[in-house]
């Protein structure tokens, strides 16, 4: 086992990773910013390095940075958290050419899941259902629209090198193609530097549900359940939960004995996760991430598993100590997302936080690096803490959520948290009834 990880992050899942470190014995490194000189991951950390000024490209994505902070302190490896450079290969190749152990999965897959056409050709030849589509990329107006006569309209034009919805056109005939196809290959240009293109089957209504895998790299794998992820606002989710509303356990096990099979025959290391759209009873691959994400604390109330100690076990040579039969679901979880934002423009709303007060009691957690009078800098993003509540039943969880939201207390900023003192009131979002595109209709028509 390591004796020091470096913690390449800030925020809440600075100290999510703090916390798993210091339950396994091991020291600490904090990097931060020096607009963050006074933020709580660093007062807790056994050690600290200032990287850089405020602009994350300049300290949070510092690689020689961060490199030399690894150098300076002896930190044997280092926890990307999500976000910044946790999905970087070039990252993962340079900490490895320096002896320096990076907690998460090859660069190798890491590159492959990050280009997705790649993704999509890997997860259909392990078997993993994916959405019908162009097995490559599509860069003239006739190619496009015979793989869109092909596979029906309407279709969806995404960009290679994407990834959380940036650049994506849906076209709903011929006529749509050649405007569609152009507009997405110069934002793909634009926001990516590669105009790659590709083009699926548009799915109208579906949900966002994605499997969670945990690998050793030494070819074992499990699944540990679903989230549901479908309340979402421009690709940024408020709202998950666990085990989705719209499956059952068979649903479950088929989807998720799939997936587990396919990461053990990559070797796949470390916890990631397998992207699906959700419709009419059928699964469609669309990506996969492969880090922590922020909604893990979800799984890890029905499994009892804490994903980071497991992510660092296996980052050290552990192999697996779990089978697929000795996973356990218990209950159900929800997480909801409390952005230092207004609740109905979204405008971000940085500043000083007066007085908190976090609710508790059994069954509530609150993953949060907040304290009274913590200024919360302008920037990085607005997440200041996760409320996730566990009960037995998804009754039980809507009823405790209720209660604790009604506890919580930040003032001095704005917060998200009378969004969902009103989503808590909404008949869909009690039973369980919503898809992907349920929240920006409730936005369009409530404010
Ligand atoms: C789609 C889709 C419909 N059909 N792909 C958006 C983010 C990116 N990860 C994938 N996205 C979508 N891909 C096909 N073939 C609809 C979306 C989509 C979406 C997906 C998940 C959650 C919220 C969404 C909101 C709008 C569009």
């Amino acid at each position: 086992m390591f004796d020091k990880i470096l913690i390449a992050n800030r925020g809440e899942i600075a100290l999510r990773v703090l916390r798993a470190c210091r339950e396994l014995g091991i020291q600490t490194v904090a990097v931060h910013s020096t607009a963050d000189a006074d933020a709580m991951h660093v007062r807790l950390a056994d050690e600290s390095v200032c990287i850089g000024p405020p602009p994350a490209r300049d300290s949070y994505l510092n690689i020689p940075a961060i490199v030399s902070a690894c150098e300076i302190t002896g930190a044997e490896a280092v926890h990307p958290g999500y976000g910044f450079l946790s999905e970087n290969a070039k990252f993962a190749e340079i900490l490895t050419e320096h002896g320096i152990k990076f907690i998460g999965p090859s660069a190798e897959n890491i590159r492959t899941m990050g280009d997705k056409i790649e993704a999509k050709r890997t997860a259909k030849a392990l078997g993993i259902p994916v959405v019908p589509g162009s097995d490559g990329g599509v860069s003239n107006v006739a190619d496009g629209k015979r793989i869109a006569r092909d596979i029906g309209y309407p279709v969806i034009i995404k960009a290679t090198a994407g990834g959380g919805g940036r650049g994506m056109k849906v076209a709903r005939n011929d006529d749509e193609i050649e405007i569609a196809l152009s507009t997405a290959q110069t934002e793909a240009k634009a926001a990516f530097g590669n105009e790659e293109v590709y083009i699926e089957k548009y799915l109208e209504l579906p949900r966002h549900i994605e499997i969670q895998v945990l690998g050793d790299g030494q070819g074992n794998a499990v699944h540990l359940g679903e989230r549901d992820c479908s309340l979402q606002r421009r690709h940024q989710k408020i709202w998950e939960e666990a085990h989705s509303p719209a499956l059952n356990s068979a649903q479950r096990d088929q989807i998720g004995g799939r997936v587990a099979k396919a990461m053990a025959n990559l070797s796949y290391e470390g916890v990631g996760t397998i992207e699906f759209l959700y419709e009419n009873g059928e699964f469609y691959f669309i990506e996969m991430n492969t880090r922590l994400q922020v909604e893990h604390p979800v799984t890890e109330m029905i499994t009892g598993l804490d994903l980071v100690q497991e992510q660092i076990r296996v980052a050290s040579g552990a192999k697996l100590q779990y089978a697929q039969s000795d996973i356990s679901f218990a209950g159900h979880a929800i997480e909801c997302r409390i952005n230092a934002e207004n609740a109905k423009t979204f405008a971000p709303s940085p500043g000083r936080v007066d007085a908190v007060h976090f609710p508790g009691g059994l069954g509530v957690r609150v993953d949060s690096a907040l304290y009274a009078g913590y200024r919360i800098p302008p920037y990085y993003d607005s997440l200041i803490g996760k409320l996730i509540v566990f009960g037995k039943s998804r009754t039980e969880c809507m009823m405790r959520l209720k209660r604790a939201m009604g506890e919580f207390v930040i003032e001095g900023v704005e917060t998200t948290i009378p969004l969902f003192q009103r989503l808590l009131t909404e008949p869909d979002i009690i039973d369980g009834h919503y898809d992907i595109h349920w929240l920006e209709n409730y936005l369009a028509r409530d404010v």
